[in-house]
């Protein structure tokens, strides 16, 4: 995401400038924060990392194309199939793109659709070992979420719970089930999903997430793009911390040279609506020149009181009074060069 990279941008530049103006502890402090979330967001991406793994023939590739809506993967009744890691991703991110390298994913096609998450569908691996390393020492820390595939047929096999569920199970905060193929068993596959779940308590799970899906007939894809989109949120608010530590430090600064103030009236806070318009009002009243404090009182004598004209207004008022500071000082320095010499 570009805004973040903008806004870091902005801060060192904030910070530079604050130097010769605010306290120096402050801008010590200030610099310090600028770095540190610089080095997070290096690491930092506000997009859902999600990995389809599973037995070879559960329906991986088959639910790839489900979620994406499109047919990119290949999808085959030949067993293994799918050789080669295939990533639905939006182009551009740093991090994201990182990932994808460590995990070897070559092949990749623009996810212009929801950007917020990266699908990767992975190939078969050659053996039991090499998969059960891949998952836990790889795939885990590097995604954020592993939607693990299964189907009514293969559920319950004891080797792929040994070998792969229990290693999984105390990550299970990232870690989705998934029963494919419901469609073969619709009588039956409500029966099934609650013995998986039993399953899965037995490797380990506190509270295992199953989602009975149809690759085929689109069943459940809708439950499951929830989930997912629910992992979404959680990392939206990872990335708004940061951003959020941003605005922090810029009004620290703000409110070291003592300008604070009039930079709430401009910002939006999560604050209720009715509270914060009442608190600028008073700000206003007590700071604003004549013509903002006309423009206040006019638009207080209309029902509902509408704060957007004022916020417009604030805001041409800043950029004036930043072109008259700015013109305001080149003239004095002009003069000060003109007596010089
Ligand atoms: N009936 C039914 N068949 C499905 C469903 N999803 C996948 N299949 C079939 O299952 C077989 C395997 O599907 P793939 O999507 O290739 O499975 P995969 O997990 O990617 O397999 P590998 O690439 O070998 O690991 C294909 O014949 C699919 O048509 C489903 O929801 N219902
Ligand atoms: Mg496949």
């Amino acid at each position: 995401m570009s805004g973040i990279g903008e806004l870091l941008d902005g801060l060192d530049l904030l910070v530079a400038r604050a130097e010769e103006v605010a306290p120096a502890e402050t801008v010590a402090e200030a610099r310090r924060t600028a770095e540190h979330l610089r080095a997070r967001w290096s690491l930092l991406t506000d997009v859902l990392v999600v990995a389809l793994a599973g037995g070879t023939g559960s329906g991986k590739s088959s639910l790839f194309n489900a979620l994406v809506g499109a047919s990119l993967a290949s999808v085959s009744a030949f067993r293994p199939h799918t050789d080669e890691a295939l990533a639905w991703a939006a182009p551009g991110d740093p991090v994201v793109s990182r990932i994808l390298d460590e995990l070897g994913v070559s092949r990749r096609v623009a996810n212009r659709v929801r950007p917020g998450i990266a699908l990767v569908d992975l190939p078969d691996m050659d053996s039991v070992v090499s998969w059960h390393r891949r998952i836990v020492e790889e795939l885990l820390p590097k995604v954020d979420l592993v939607v693990w595939v299964t189907d009514p047929i293969k559920y319950n096999d004891p080797t792929m719970h040994a070998d792969f569920l229990v290693p999984i199970a105390e990550h299970e905060d990232r870690v989705v089930v998934v029963l494919n193929k419901i469609d073969l068993v619709p009588d039956a596959w409500q029966e099934v999903a609650d013995h998986l779940r039993t399953r899965l308590i037995g490797d380990g799970f506190t509270d295992p997430i199953v989602v009975p899906v149809s690759a085929h007939t689109g069943e459940g894809i809708s439950h499951l793009r929830s989930r997912l989109d629910d992992g979404v949120d959680v990392k939206q608010l990872v990335v708004d911390k940061l951003v959020l530590d941003v605005a922090e430090t810029a009004a620290e600064i703000a409110r070291a040279i003592g300008t604070w103030e009039e930079t709430t009236l401009l910002s939006p806070g999560p604050e209720p609506v009715g509270r914060r318009v009442e608190e600028q009002r008073e700000i206003i009243r007590r700071l604003a020149d004549p013509v903002t404090r006309a423009l206040l009182e006019e638009l207080e004598s209309q029902e509902p009181f509408d704060p957007a004209p004022l916020a417009e207004h604030l805001v041409r008022r800043a950029e004036v009074g930043a072109s008259a500071a700015a013109l305001w000082i080149e003239a004095a320095l002009q003069r000060r060069r003109r007596k010089e010499v």
